[in-house]
């Protein structure tokens, strides 16, 4: 069987149980709909339901819908494709997926509720319903939580055909991560580099899936910096880069940082790496995410006590809360259908939710760690003042140190790992290294 038709065979059991376990009947799927601004009538790029693209790689087909009756195997989907002369039609290449599932072309929403007529009453509902007729459609739960968290919980496994399309998508994200920095290296401005990114795979900006992170010098300590400035620094000294790449619907999220010149900064550019690295050893089926959150932290103290920024060892560094100011984000989050892909927080398919930590609120997986499972591991550290501010008292902090980190920004490395019963498989640096660029 081929990699789709095992997937898609996968999704159909899920849904066949998910469904089951909350006495539905059926399920209908819709994709979604551009929402247009306030006051106006132009809309933000279309943004998929995942759920639907879970079944059938159509991430560029609003107003289409999937319609799967529970043990059948096989959905319907029912692909919108307008007939006005507005639009350009998206043309829908022939492929495998068409083969596994009813396809039926629609150019009006009265076709698919025609279609099924009274079964529709006995269907969850999942997707956006802010427009009419969806709206109006009779159901008989509209995105039921249950069943959703139970779909979620499933989901955090990937199929085969999963993980190659976030396999294609590392090697496109890898690409243009490599004329990135060609363009750093030769002085480029942040714009200048975000669009060399862009170029190189020939994306548009709305094709990847979040604003990128393009930071040079001190810009890099700001966590979600995307605002591009369009000339270089006077002085460039750092570059960091978070940013990705879809294939399929399926998202690559990678980061990157560099120093411009030798000295301390490549030093800790260097130290990041093999602690990242280091990190990616302790990754094994059973283990907690949580538990390797707090390694990461550790590590992270060490740098900070090697590197002379905070006096003391690891553990009293860490025991203190220093890392926390120094690295305020999780240490990864489940990939896939979506960047910050879903169901981290699940005890398991009931819904039944695990606590948000609090010595570390934002990290958002809390899961033990399977085979399939497919996450980031990003460690960093920065210079932010607001969280220093807590510690400004502190004597064991060399503010010096802090003085000469502070216009560089700081540093993150970021890949996608695979969890594999025997080793793992790291998709961004077999990526990068096909490329020969690590
Ligand atoms: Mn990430």
């Amino acid at each position: 069987m081929g990699a789709y038709a095992e997937h898609i065979k996968t999704v159909c059991n899920r849904f066949d149980k998910a469904l089951d376990d909350n006495h539905f009947e059926s399920v209908l799927i819709y994709s979604g709909q551009p929402r247009v601004d306030f006051l106006d009538d132009n809309a933000p790029p279309y943004r998929v339901n995942p759920l639907f693209k879970y079944w059938v790689p159509v991430t560029e087909s609003p107003k289409s819908a999937i319609f799967y009756r529970k043990g059948s195997q096989r959905p319907t989907v029912y692909l919108f494709q307008a007939r006005d002369f507005w639009h350009a039609a998206v043309s829908i290449p022939e492929e495998e997926w068409q083969q596994h599932v009813d396809l039926k072309i629609i150019d009006d929403l009265s076709m698919l509720t025609e279609d099924l007529g009274s079964e529709l009453e006995q269907s969850a509902f999942i997707g956006e319903d802010f427009a009419q007729p969806v709206s109006d459609w009779k159901v008989k739960a509209r995105n039921p939580q249950a069943l959703i968290d139970h779909l979620h919980f499933h989901r955090s496994i990937k199929t085969e055909w999963e993980v190659d399309n976030l396999r294609e998508a590392n090697r496109l994200a890898a690409k243009a991560h490599v004329a990135a920095k060609e363009a750093f290296y030769a002085g480029k401005s942040e714009l200048e580099i975000h669009h060399a990114y862009l170029g190189a795979i020939d994306f548009r900006e709305s094709q990847v899936p979040y604003n990128s992170i393009v930071a040079l010098n001190s810009h890099s300590a700001i966590l979600h910096y995307d605002v591009y400035d369009t000339v270089p620094p006077k002085q460039i000294r750092s570059f960091l880069i978070d940013a990705g790449a879809r294939y399929r619907g399926y998202c690559a999220d990678i980061t990157r940082s560099y120093a411009y010149e030798e000295g301390f900064y490549a030093d800790l550019v260097e130290a990041m790496d093999k602690a990242q690295q280091e990190l990616l050893s302790e990754i094994k089926p059973g283990a907690s995410y949580y538990d390797l959150h707090v390694s990461m932290h550790l590590k992270v103290a060490q740098i900070l006590s090697d590197f002379d920024f905070i006096k003391g060892d690891a553990q009293s560094i860490y025991d203190k809360g220093y890392t926390s100011a120094f690295m305020p984000h999780g240490l990864g989050h489940f990939i896939g259908l979506q960047v910050h892909d879903v169901g981290g927080f699940l005890k398991d398919d009931k819904g039944t939710s695990y606590e948000r930590s609090e010595r570390h609120p934002f990290l958002r997986l809390l899961r033990d760690i399977e085979v399939g499972h497919v996450f980031t591991i990003e460690p960093g550290l920065y210079v932010v003042d607001q969280l220093l501010e807590e510690h400004k008292d502190s004597a064991d902090i060399n503010w010096d140190k802090v003085d000469e980190l502070r216009p560089y920004g700081g540093v993150r490395i970021e890949d996608s790992i695979v969890v594999g019963s025997d080793g793992n498989e790291n998709l961004t640096r077999d990526a990068f290294k096909e490329l020969g660029a690590e």
